[in-house]
């Protein structure tokens, strides 16, 4: 019986050591809840790193972790604190991650970052070898494990893989700069389908095929050899039901057993309530355009200042990848920029912009989705962004709007959203304006479309859909119908 293997930088589940031993909690993010319906069973294994290096592991406990981690159908890749470095944190987030976003100045080409990456992806590669068999079905996701499928292919020839991308694939004229670019591309072409979320990113992937190792590419299948490599796009969708029953759920309950942030947010309503509160909630990344989106706002308030004191920007920013010295500087911009606005702008009744840097449980994140009647979502570059698509399954009375960067992946199927260039400062004044007074009639309208499409296309579909494509691609049925 063939089973399916799972591989992801991280595993789904957190380890945490304490006194009183060790704990492993499942995690409740997009990809884990996403592929709930793919990793179930016996019959089904997911290989990631623990989270923990093997320095961190106190001695003997290696198998305590592992029986604890197969409870939840894991087995972990054991990586030291140098690969870490070199490879997550030097070539995956200093290299690749930077470069497919646009960020061509950011990109450092480094050969000792390459060289980890290589030797880590080939650990990934290894721990598959030793659990796949031949008819197994072997699901490789993201940047930072690009060169796992053709490592895996050499050997295991007829196990079936796929790969997905859940950040942009760039431009070729920006992939081309990538000094090891065609050993990417030739990593990539060891699976059998590899999946973006937008039809763009598959054109650029297709385009550099193409262009820099001259394969032939018909429509979306690649020829190599005796292969043949279907590419497509599966755009990721959210769990829907969960964010809206947990909106629900949250306006449903009453005085104390509010969340102590939703009782200030309340009590914010209350005592201004003509005050729109407009919300933006990131990982702290230069992707994701805060420092710009904070900028766009303080002009907005100049050129409508009628605006001061009935407006506040709500910033919540998760740190994220703090040793790497990009993201340092700009948590110190955005930590200045926010200082600098309040600073000049706050009056004895109003400050401007409210800024946490913090990760907020997931009640929390719902208070806010739910509290606040415009979420200004500003990516410069972003695979897909699924805040917009949460914030819009929490508006369980269809009212709120949402401004939406045309650079976001899911801006392609949010045409109802306000989309807006983030560069454009202009154009964010006016959308800003826009938004604050759209009658409650066309929110809804615009809502509902929204939330029929995010309830369709949900996370579950979504991997549904890639699986089916990946099966049918391997048993050359090509029933696969191109979204
Ligand atoms: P991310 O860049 O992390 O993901 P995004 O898609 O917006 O970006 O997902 C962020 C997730 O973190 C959301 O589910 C959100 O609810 C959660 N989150 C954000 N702030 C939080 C906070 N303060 N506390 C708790 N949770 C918080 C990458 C790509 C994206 C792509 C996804 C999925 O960069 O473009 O959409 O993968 O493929």
């Amino acid at each position: 019986m063939s089973k399916t293997i799972i591989i992801s930088n991280r595993l789904p589940v957190q380890l945490q050591i304490s006194d009183g031993g060790l704990s492993a909690i499942p995690s409740v993010g997009g990809l884990a809840t996403g592929m709930k319906s793919v990793h179930s069973g016996s019959e089904s294994l997911w290989i990631g790193w623990s989270g923990l290096t093997d320095e961190d592991i106190p001695d003997g406990l290696s198998e305590t972790i592992d029986s604890a981690l197969k409870q939840h159908g894991c087995s972990k890749v054991k990586l030291t604190k140098d690969d870490v470095d070199g490879f997550y944190f030097g070539f995956s987030n200093r290299t690749v991650w930077p470069l497919f976003h646009y960020f061509l100045e950011y990109s450092e080409f480094e050969l000792d970052f390459w060289n980890s990456y290589k030797a880590v992806n080939q650990k990934f590669a290894d721990a598959i070898l030793e659990e796949a068999g031949d008819d197994d079905i072997i699901w490789v996701h993201d940047y930072q494990l690009m060169l796992v499928p053709q490592m895996v292919k050499e050997k295991r020839p007829n196990a079936t893989i796929g790969f997905f991308l859940h950040i942009p694939f760039p431009s070729y004229e920006i992939f081309r700069t990538l000094p090891w670019r065609e050993e990417v591309l030739e990593g990539l072409l060891g699976a059998d389908l590899i999946g973006f979320h937008t039809y763009d990113y598959e054109r650029h992937f297709l385009s550099s095929v193409r262009r820099l190792l001259g394969l032939d590419v018909s429509f979306n299948d690649i020829y190599l050899e005796n292969r043949v490599i279907k590419v497509d796009s599966f755009p990721m969708g959210i769990d829907y039901n969960k964010f809206h029953e947990a909106a629900k759920k949250s306006s449903a309950l009453k005085g104390k057993q509010r969340s102590d942030l939703q009782i200030k947010l309340d009590e914010h309503k209350k005592s201004a309530p003509d005050t729109k509160l407009i919300v933006s909630i990131d990982r702290l990344d230069y992707s994701k355009g805060i420092a710009k989106r904070i900028n766009a706002f303080e002009y907005f308030l100049n050129k409508y200042p009628e605006y001061k004191e009935k407006v506040r920007l709500i910033i919540l920013a998760v740190p994220s990848r703090s040793n790497v010295p990009q993201y340092m500087l700009l948590k110190r911009e955005i930590d200045e920029l926010v200082g600098r606005i309040n600073g000049e702008l706050s009056t004895v009744n109003w400050t401007p912009i409210w800024y946490f840097y913090r990760s907020l449980p997931f009640e929390n994140l719902i208070d806010l989705y739910t509290s606040s009647d415009i979420a200004w979502l500003t990516p410069l570059r972003d695979g897909m962004n699924l805040v917009a698509k949460e914030y819009v399954a929490t508006r369980t009375d269809k009212t709120g709007v949402l401004i939406l960067s045309e650079m976001a992946g899911s801006a392609y199927e949010m045409n109802e959203a306000l989309l807006i260039n983030p560069n454009n400062f202009e154009e964010q004044a006016d959308t800003l304006k826009q938004a604050i007074t759209m009658p409650k009639e066309e929110q809804m309208a615009r809502n509902m479309f929204l939330q029929n499409r995010l309830k369709r296309y949900n996370v579950e579909v979504w991997a549904n859909e890639f699986m089916n494509s990946l099966k049918s691609q391997k048993q050359g049925i090509g029933t696969y119908v191109s979204q």
